[in-house]
């Protein structure tokens, strides 16, 4: 019948094998990517052209160059996404992460997230989020002292893609620098602090699980690949194939927010 149809699952049963894993896993690694937060209406990195930045990549707009050259465009498109991230809500697959998070502590056990996101969903699905490995969006600082700032709320509210860009603030300590997000831009170093604890994280894991990554970005995509030092099982949660998937013991093809909860519950 149509119901059965429409409750019918876009992805296929997880084997029991995996759900066993799960269940007896007691130090657990989660990897995240864009795909995570997809089913929150977050386009991943690469959907992100519309309006004043259509004409531009977002590779070619997450570098220091670009803000170099055009500030003002640059500052307006973080402006923009995170108006539309303070719009959406985490998703079933944040939440479930959340949850067992706290059930494995409750039973002496862990679960990390090192996440590529630069959203703040993890957090509003009451997760702790060990490592944010490419930086927050809702963090800024100045590009030339370096002083974080603190910035109002986006007034953007991600639907509508501004008509006209907006100049970013200038830093009120040095008076000299612009005020630019507190993201990792192409070609900027990784956080050395975080991405040391989630490399320690993946080595001590009895569980390492992959999550809406195309595992393209490095370094931050060989750290699920460090679980292969001491045989510790890898799965990925993705509805395609990856750059990762050959190294993953399990490849579950589905969404997130529909697989995690099955996986987790
Ligand atoms: C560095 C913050 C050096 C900004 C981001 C040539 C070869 C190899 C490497 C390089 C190279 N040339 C340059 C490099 C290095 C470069 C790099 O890796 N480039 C790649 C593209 C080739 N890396 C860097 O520049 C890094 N820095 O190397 O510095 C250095 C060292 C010392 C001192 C000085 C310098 C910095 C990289 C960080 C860039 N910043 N984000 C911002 O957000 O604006 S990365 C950005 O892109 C995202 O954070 C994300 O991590 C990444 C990919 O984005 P997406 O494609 O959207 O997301 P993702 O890949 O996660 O794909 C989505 C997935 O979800 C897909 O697989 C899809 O199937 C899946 N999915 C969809 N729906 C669902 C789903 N999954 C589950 N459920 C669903 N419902």
């Amino acid at each position: 019948t149509v119901e059965d149809m429409s409750a019918q699952s876009e992805a296929p049963p997880i084997p029991e094998e995996v759900l066993a894993l799960a269940r007896a896993a007691r130090r657990v690694a989660v990897f995240s990517g864009a795909g995570i937060s997809a089913e929150s209406g977050v386009p991943t990195f690469r959907e992100v052209q519309t309006g004043l930045w259509e004409r531009f990549s977002a590779q070619d707009l997450a570098t220091p160059e670009a803000f170099e050259s055009d500030p003002a465009l640059v500052h307006t498109w973080y402006r923009w996404r995170a108006g539309l991230i303070q719009q959406v809500a985490p998703n079933p697959g944040h939440r479930a992460l959340a949850q067992w998070q706290q059930t494995l502590r409750e039973a002496g056990g862990s679960l990390s997230i090192a996440t590529q996101n630069v959203d703040d969903l993890h957090e509003r699905a009451g997760a702790e989020v060990l490592a944010h490995l490419h930086g927050s969006i809702t963090a800024y600082r100045c590009a030339d002292c370096e002083a974080p700032v603190e910035l109002p709320g986006s007034r953007y509210d991600g639907a509508t893609a501004p008509r006209e860009p907006e100049d970013p603030p200038l830093c009120q300590i040095c008076e000299e620098g612009l005020i630019r997000p507190g993201v990792v831009w192409f070609g900027e170093a990784l956080p050395m602090a975080a991405f040391d604890a989630a490399a320690d994280a993946m080595r001590a894991a009895d569980l390492i699980l992959v999550v809406g990554t195309s595992g393209l970005v490095q370094p931050a995509a060989s750290l699920p690949l460090l679980g292969m030092e001491r045989g510790t099982v890898l799965i990925e949660v993705n509805p395609e194939p990856t750059e990762l998937s050959d190294a993953m013991h399990h490849r579950l093809r589905g969404p997130a927010g529909e697989l995690l909860p099955v996986l987790v519950e």
